[in-house]
């Protein structure tokens, strides 16, 4: 739910007058309140269960999302699914590949997504415990199962994590 805390902040400023206002406007759009959407990466403490939460998020172009390790006990990572990071790519084709590399607990790793589309990610040392998760940005087509020609060379963990593009689109965050 942390997520979409920025609403209320946003009213509150846009309720407060002219000044504020002015103030908003004139920061970079990454540092404006509410442009920047939490992911947790955590677990069990003994590891046995790992994920993202959330898993499924729905964004705006120009949103930052930061992923904040939380699992005391272990190291994740925030990973593209693109032929840079050695995987088939499921993000859009215009769009820029990334990794955070090794999360120690409580580190974090941002970016800020620009282009429209479906994006899948997955965490190196659990991808095949099915810690993946799908971010969309603006719109996707709901009735279409994005990066399916892609499925065969993903373990089954993972495609099972996915939330679907039409309940992503419902706007809620997916745990
Ligand atoms: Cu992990």
């Amino acid at each position: 739910m942390k997520a979409f805390t920025f609403d209320p902040q946003r009213r509150l400023l846009l309720s407060a007058g002219g000044g504020l206002m002015l103030t908003a406007a004139l920061l970079p759009r990454a540092q404006a309140a509410g442009d920047e959407v939490e992911i947790a990466l955590s677990g069990t403490p003994n590891g046995s269960e790992v994920w993202f939460r959330p898993r499924g998020l729905l964004i705006r172009p120009g949103q930052t999302v930061r992923w904040v390790n939380q699992d005391a006990g272990n190291v994740h990572t925030a990973t593209a699914y693109h032929p840079d990071n050695g995987k088939p790519r499921r993000i859009p084709e215009a769009a820029r590949s990334w990794n955070s590399d090794y999360l120690m607990p409580g580190k974090s790793f941002a970016i800020t997504f620009d282009v429209p589309g479906v994006y899948d990610y997955f965490c190196i040392p659990h991808e095949h415990a099915g810690m993946v998760g799908r971010i969309i940005v603006g719109t996707a087509d709901a009735a279409v199962a994005p990066y399916t020609d892609t499925d065969a060379k993903l373990p089954k963990a993972a495609l099972d994590h996915f939330p679907s593009v039409a309940e992503i689109l419902k706007g809620k965050p997916i745990s």
